[in-house]
């Protein structure tokens, strides 16, 4: 080897260490990318060297440069994966210490007060929907969440094949005969418990989970919560109906809302109407649906429909929950996030 070649070998000795130092000094993924394109690319200082073989007349010293050339590249493309790989596990570990969550931390406030856990949203609002109810004379009663074929369609004037079955979107769990069990897809069912278990008059609001096949959207979840009202006295019009819900919607929402009630259809009441709530601003929105109790209702919870009339009602808690603190979309009260989750005192 002579002389040029010996300082050849210098020059990418050289180009190696300069190349180790700029990759280590690379403090974050974006600068790494920076400075492993000016090494590795074709204006890089290793790139040139390697272009500059082509002058050199003998063919063994030629090779023996470019196999030292390409060596000292694959060198520095291993520093800049070694680096990177580094850069990615620093950032992560830092992600994760930033977004940790201490569930044993019991953090102590400026004024010495503990921070303390929340309920839910819809926890919140199931108890103040109990609340108003209550205030109101109705007493609580809970049903199964899995439920009979009997219970959650038959008994609710729905018999097998009814087409009103299709107005929801059922979830069935695997049973002989198949079908027979379902998990219930409104609390409409805690009705026929109710008038089955408790003498009239009743006057009973029924909260709980239920369950459809819908795709959740903004306004939609597969599981949501529902609670149901249930009246039964005797001489009980759709005129008490509206004024309960009247009164409800004012207890719950403010005095600054009102209700009105639209003709719909529901094979369990007859009539029967969808609740609307209008907001300060104007606008509707639909919370539920009521009506006055099918007289099939009546004898299947074993009333007398001569004798004994009622309304029942079932609206949605999460979208109650939803309206009442102005959450854009009902999946972000899903989402478990602290953050979310902490803005409801
Ligand atoms: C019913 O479920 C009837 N059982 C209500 C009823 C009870 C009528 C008693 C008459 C007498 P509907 O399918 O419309 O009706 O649901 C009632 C309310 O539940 C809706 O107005 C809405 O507020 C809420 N809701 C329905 N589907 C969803 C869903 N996927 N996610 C969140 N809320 C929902």
């Amino acid at each position: 080897m002579g002389r040029s070649d010996a300082s050849r070998n210098d020059d990418i000795e050289a180009a190696v260490g300069d190349a180790l130092g700029q990759i280590a000094g690379a403090s974050t993924l974006e600068d790494l990318r920076a400075v492993s394109a000016g090494l590795t690319g074709k204006k890089g200082r290793l790139a040139r060297l390697k272009a500059a073989l082509g002058g050199i007349a003998d063919i063994e010293e030629r090779k023996t440069l470019g196999m030292l050339v390409n060596e000292a590249l694959a060198t520095v493309t291993g520093a800049v994966a070694a680096r990177e790989n580094e850069l990615v596990r620093t950032s992560l570990a830092a992600r994760v210490a930033a977004e940790r969550i201490d569930v044993t931390e019991i953090a102590v406030g400026a004024a010495g007060s503990e921070r303390r856990g929340r309920l839910h949203l819809v926890t919140q609002a199931t108890e103040r929907l109990e609340d108003v109810f209550i205030g109101l004379g109705f007493r609580i009663a809970e049903g199964p969440e899995v439920e009979s074929d009997f219970y959650n369609f038959e008994a609710l004037n729905m018999p097998p094949s009814h087409p009103a079955r299709s107005m929801w979107d059922t979830l069935f769990v695997e049973t002989d005969p198949p079908g027979s069990v379902v998990l219930r897809t409104h609390t409409s069912p805690v009705q026929i418990r109710v008038m089955q278990e408790w003498p009239p008059p009743i006057y009973a609001v029924m909260p709980g989970r239920v369950f459809r096949r819908d795709t959740p959207d903004a306004t939609h979840m597969p599981v949501f919560h529902q609670i149901e009202g249930l009246v039964i006295d005797r001489g009980i019009t759709f005129a008490d109906l509206a004024g309960t819900i009247e009164a409800f919607t004012k207890a719950f929402f403010g005095s600054d809302f009102t209700s009105r009630l639209r003709p719909s259809y529901f094979p369990f009441t007859e009539p029967s109407a969808e609740f609307d709530i209008r907001r300060p601003d104007g606008s509707w929105i639909e919370l539920g649906g009521c009506g006055m109790v099918h007289p099939h209702v009546l004898q299947a919870g074993g009333l007398d429909p001569d004798e004994w009339s009622g309304f029942a009602f079932g609206f949605g808690i999460d979208r109650m929950a939803k309206e009442r603190h102005g959450v854009a979309d009902l999946r972000e009260m899903y989402s478990n996030d602290i953050r979310f989750l902490g803005q409801f005192p």
